[in-house]
Formats: C-alpha cells, sequence, structure tokens
C-alpha cells in the first residue's frame, strides 16, 4: 500500500479538491472509499468525523484546508499550492474558504433539489443497503441536505435568489479567469483547486448549472484545466 492514503466520499468535492491537490504535487496516493454503509465508518477516522482524511508520512490529518497547508510545509519542492508572495497568498486563502465556506452550499443546494443529482446522491448513499432501506433513502437524504442548507442560511433564500446570487458568482470568477487565467497570479494556485472542485461537482451534479457554467468561455477553458 501506498505511504499515502486517502480516505474519501467519491462525491464529496473536498475529497475531490484533496485529490487534485495530490496530483497537482505529483504525490502518488491510494484512495479508501467510504460510500454508502461504509460511511458509519467515517467517525472512527478522526474527532471531526468528516473526511477527506489524509494518512502521510505516519499522520493523520483530517479537514481538506489542513491538508493542504501540511503538504506545502512537507514537500516545499514540489508545485507550491500556496504563492509564496504574501499577498498572492491571502487572495488564494480567501478564494479557498469562500469555495469550502459558501460555494459548497450552492451544490449543496442543486444536489438537494435537482431530481437527477439527487437520484445519483442516492445511490451512492445507498450503497451496500438492502434493497427496502435503499427506497426510503432518498426523502430521507432530501430532508437532511435541506436541513443542512436552512441551518447555514442558503435554505432560507428563495430558489430564485440562490440561483440569482450563483450566476453573479460565476459572473465574477469569468471576469477573473479571463485576466491570467486563473484566479491568483499566473498560475495554477489551491485557489483554483478549491473553487473548481466544486464548480466540477455543480457539472456533475446539474444539467441546468453544468450548462450555464460552460457557457462563459474563460470558466470553460480554466476549469478543463483544473480538472
Ligand atoms: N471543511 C471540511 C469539510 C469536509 C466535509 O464537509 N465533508 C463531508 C463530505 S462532503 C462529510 O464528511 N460529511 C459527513 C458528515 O458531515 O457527517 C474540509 O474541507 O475537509
Amino acid at each position: 500500500m501506498s505511504n499515502i492514503v486517502l480516505h474519501q466520499w467519491e462525491i464529496s468535492p473536498f475529497c475531490q479538491k484533496v485529490a487534485r491537490m495530490l496530483r497537482f504535487k505529483g504525490l502518488d496516493f491510494e484512495t479508501v472509499n467510504y460510500n454508502g454503509v461504509l460511511g458509519a465508518k467515517v467517525p472512527v477516522l478522526s474527532k471531526v468525523g468528516k473526511v477527506p482524511v489524509l494518512d502521510i508520512n505516519g499522520q493523520r490529518i483530517q479537514d481538506s484546508t489542513r491538508i493542504a497547508r501540511y503538504l506545502d510545509e512537507a514537500y516545499p519542492n514540489l508545485p507550491r499550492l500556496y504563492p509564496i508572495d504574501p499577498l498572492e497568498k491571502a487572495y488564494a486563502e480567501l478564494w479557498e474558504d469562500w469555495a469550502d465556506e459558501l460555494l459548497y452550499f450552492y451544490e449543496v443546494h442543486f444536489r438537494a433539489n435537482d431530481p437527477k443529482a439527487l437520484a445519483i446522491a442516492t445511490k451512492i448513499s445507498a450503497q451496500g443497503r438492502p434493497a427496502h432501506e435503499a427506497v426510503i433513502m432518498k426523502p430521507i437524504l432530501k430532508a437532511a441536505l435541506n436541513m443542512q442548507l436552512k441551518m447555514q442560511g442558503t435554505g432560507r433564500m428563495a430558489n430564485e435568489t440562490i440561483e440569482h446570487e450563483f450566476r453573479l458568482h460565476l459572473d465574477r470568477i469569468e471576469f477573473v479567469v479571463t485576466q491570467t487565467g486563473w484566479l491568483v497570479g499566473s498560475q495554477q494556485t489551491i485557489a483554483d483547486i478549491a473553487v473548481g472542485s466544486q464548480l466540477l461537482e455543480v457539472l456533475r451534479t446539474s444539467d441546468k448549472f453544468g450548462a450555464e457554467i460552460l457557457a462563459r468561455p474563460h470558466i470553460a477553458q480554466w476549469i478543463e484545466k483544473v480538472k
């Protein structure tokens, strides 16, 4: 087994963010999936009880941002996730936090409210469960996602407002990547990986907003590079 193991939930944008970071650094790794019933084992991995969790160099690190910081510290000679320039680094960190803590909830909203996306998420959540349990998973998952959105705040907004705000964010990203092809500075950073991982998940789950993402030509070119 590789000395780098990513414990992941396959459709988690945070787990995909970590997989992209490892590929960006050129590090070989293996994955262990916790889809469906195996999700019950996730709380055992760390106190926080969420994935991604990375086993690396004899350590276990939870949280995609902590993993990103660790990778730059442990492998300073491999391509850097965070720019050296302090201002660029601050911008990259702001983009990363915005993607993880806000953009993510737009993706959750689309996943909960787009029938196709919900069907795919249900199928993955129900892996390994008996058929009769799988049937009742969809409304349970939808209710859980909507509760999460309500607690966070996005779920208290009207659907049209959420969609309008998401389009404004896409316009901002389009404007920024038009400048250098990247979100910060003139090369790929954690900002592109964090924002791209959330948008790639929207692309996978929502036909409607996937098309809107790709209709912005600079985002379309940029996301292909982040993939
Ligand atoms: N801030 C964390 C977020 C991780 C996260 O929310 N992971 C979700 C999967 S998308 C999870 O493990 N959820 C399980 C749970 O909340 O019980 C990170 O960046 O790693």
